[in-house]
């Protein structure tokens, strides 16, 4: 959270450094802090058949049956893999279920964005709908070719390769990048709130993210043929503007050459010391760019000057970079910045930078060794676009269309049942004090919960008058940057005038939950909240197995510092640890077949260790579902 500056990034391709699953370590701290959660959705298949409380015949019901019958494989022995037995014929696994949900709420919203309908004229509704249509009229851009992109070009001095150079100051050009187009080719600055709140937020400057990660570390000849693709990449970009082959080929290497040097400056975050300096400072140490004015431009409406602090967070890093850039040429910092712009446009382009786009991220998952990620079609494309620059207006979209009174009033419901069993289970645990027990109890009580969208993007004034800065004429590209533009300011005011309601990490219409240590609330999506995990019409039991148990997971985030070692120096230590060991031991002994993934482990975990799920299915002593001994934590 905080950060202002989202790049595009290329498609499919995760940002330099990332990290796709947590370390193996909280992987296993997660499971042992769900060792006793009782239910699991995989359960609902069994539950269906059998020991609903009400029979199953309204239309939402008997859907989910079906559902849950296609997926489950009666072949398989329940007492020896539950897993397979309730989700066999799930093709790609439970993970894929959580995004064909995910798939399932866009398309509700292009639904909404394609039914018809007349929004008042100037409204957010309208422009949105705009926004999409013309994302969605690949005729025009098509027609449009280049055209709109060249003129982008001239507004930033124009590019020696494909036209006029009208010899534009660097730093001119640089501050336009920044707080015109959200671009920032040579470092990353954005914004955070003030550590003791109540003051201006703080100017953070840290390194850039890179499309292509050339780092000479890699395998030399995996990194030649990084630069290989990536040249030719720069190379089809250049052709498309219009560029002679021999002069793109020479900005094109001598741009692929300063990213390259750039990258040998990145340090690993652990490297990284940061520190507070004023603006003026600054430009000493880095004196290649003109600090004050190109700020000044990315922070807009914020008034700087050059006794301004803010915060570095690897001053060598710059101080390098400002080295390199006082070496170049003009002209080729020019294409440099060009170039880069380009590339990062390219989802508003017409339809060959795209290829070029897509078969360059394809080239470089193969080098890489990573899956390739699957085509997402136009629509969901820009439905992902129009969420991410009309995000207020397509949350009060889709609430109105799929969470209304009646089913946040009863997921708020299941949350309040879940937390009053979680506080009567708090009673029973053994390795806790009565002090410690009193204040786990008092964080329970105390947590928040935040479901369907934030409040303040459900208030009406912001779809009315949310986007003064939005352009609706014109072609995609320059409906495009105003969106962009219009995204930063909106991200700066809220900054400045920070609003009671926290803005979310994830989108109302997504499917991920989690839990604000610095709010101590929880956050429900109404994305999440929605069939075949939640519905105000299925039996209690559904709820609670599927939906329920996410909202577990979540409330039991809170003791996840109990359970570090030494978290807890008034708990029962030894008793403790005792269950800790006991449910390692426990996972460590569940099978897992070739192939099969952590949520083998999330399925098989909790309920072998059930007493209830083994007398259920009358599974013999001794079968994997049924082991000799269990572990008791919660
Ligand atoms: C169902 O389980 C059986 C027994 O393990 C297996 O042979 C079969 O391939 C499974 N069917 C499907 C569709 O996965
Ligand atoms: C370059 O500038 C000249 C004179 O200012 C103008 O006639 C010409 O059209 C420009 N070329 C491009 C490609 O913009
Ligand atoms: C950008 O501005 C700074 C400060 O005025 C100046 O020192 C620097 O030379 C300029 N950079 C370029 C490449 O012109
Ligand atoms: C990677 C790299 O070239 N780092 C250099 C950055 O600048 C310092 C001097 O300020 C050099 O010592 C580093 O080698």
């Amino acid at each position: 959270m905080g950060s202002i500056q989202e790049g595009p990034p290329l498609e499919g391709l995760p940002p330099a450094g990332g990290r796709r699953w947590p370390p193996a370590g909280r992987v296993l701290l997660t499971l042992l802090l769900l060792g006793l959660l009782l239910s699991f959705s995989v359960l609902l298949g069994y539950i269906f058949g059998n020991c609903g409380p009400r029979p199953c015949t309204s239309p939402v019901c008997l859907d989910l049956a079906a559902h849950y019958l296609a997926w489950g494989n009666s072949s398989v022995a329940p007492c020896h893999d539950f897993s397979s037995f309730a989700c066999g014929k799930a093709a790609r696994g439970i993970i894929h279920s959580f995004q064909a949900l995910e798939e399932e709420n866009k398309g509700r919203l292009r639904r909404i964005l394609e039914a018809p309908a007349s929004w008042p004229p100037g409204s957010g509704e309208e422009k949105a709908v705009h926004f999409y249509n013309s994302c969605m009229d690949t005729a025009a851009i098509e027609a449009a070719g280049a055209g709109p992109l060249r003129q982008v070009i001239e507004q930033l001095g124009g590019w020696q390769v494909s036209g006029n150079w009208t010899a534009f100051d660097f730093n001119r050009t640089l501050a336009l990048l920044m707080g015109q187009y959200d671009y920032f080719p040579f470092f990353r600055a954005y914004l955070q709130p003030h550590p003791t709140s109540s003051q201006p937020p703080v100017i953070q400057i840290g390194q850039p993210e890179f499309d292509v990660p050339l780092k000479q570390e890699k395998e030399q000849k995996i990194y030649a043929q990084m630069v290989r693709e990536y040249l030719a990449y720069l190379n089809q970009l250049g052709a498309l503007l219009g560029g002679a082959p021999a002069k793109v080929q020479e900005h094109a290497g001598l741009s692929i050459s300063i990213t390259s040097q750039l990258c040998q400056f990145l340090r690993p975050p652990e490297q990284q010391r940061a520190q507070v300096v004023t603006i003026a400072q600054l430009q000493e140490m880095a004196p290649a760019i003109d600090w004050l004015s190109c700020l000044q431009a990315a922070f807009t409406p914020m008034s700087l000057n050059p006794s301004q602090p803010v915060t570095v967070h690897d001053l060598e890093y710059l101080r390098n970079m400002s080295h390199l850039l006082r070496m170049q040429r003009r002209e080729f910092l020019q294409s440099h910045m060009i170039l880069g712009l380009v590339g990062s446009l390219s989802p508003a382009l017409d339809s060959k930078f795209q290829k070029a786009r897509r078969e360059l991220s394809q080239k470089l998952w193969v080098l890489m060794e990573r899956p390739p990620v699957p085509q997402r079609p136009r629509w969901m494309k820009c439905v992902d676009e129009t969420g991410a620059f009309f995000e207020p207006t397509l949350a009060a979209l889709f609430i109105r269309d799929a969470f209304g009174p009646r089913v946040q009033r009863a997921a708020m419901d299941l949350f309040a049942s879940i937390k009053d069993s979680l506080l009567a289970r708090l009673h029973r645990v053994y390795w806790m004090n009565e002090e410690v027990r009193r204040e786990a109890q008092d964080q329970v009580t105390r947590l928040q919960v935040k479901m369907g969208a934030p409040e303040w993007m459900l208030e009406p004034e912001l779809a009315t008058q949310g986007y003064p800065e939005v352009q609706v004429g014109g072609s995609f590209l320059l409906r495009f940057l105003s969106c962009v533009r219009a995204l930063r300011a909106r991200k700066i005011r809220g900054f400045l005038q920070p609003s009671p309601h926290p803005s979310w990490r994830v989108y109302p219409w997504g499917v991920n939950t989690y839990y604000s240590l610095t709010h101590h609330t929880v956050i429900f999506p109404a994305g999440l909240l929605q069939p075949p995990l939640f519905h105000p019409g299925y039996p209690r039991a559904v709820n609670f197995g599927a939906a329920g148990t996410i909202m577990a997971h979540e409330m039991l985030h809170t003791f996840y510092q109990l359970l570090l070692p030494g978290g807890c120096t008034a708990c029962d230590t030894p008793a403790l640890e005792k269950a800790l060991l006991c449910l390692e031991r426990h996972y460590a002994a569940i099978p897992l077949p070739r192939g099969v993934s952590f949520n083998h482990l999330r399925v098989h975990g909790p309920l072998s260790n059930t007493r209830a799920f083994a007398r259920h299915f009358s599974c013999p002593w001794g079968a994997p579902m049924n082991p000799s001994s269990r572990c008791q934590l919660w």
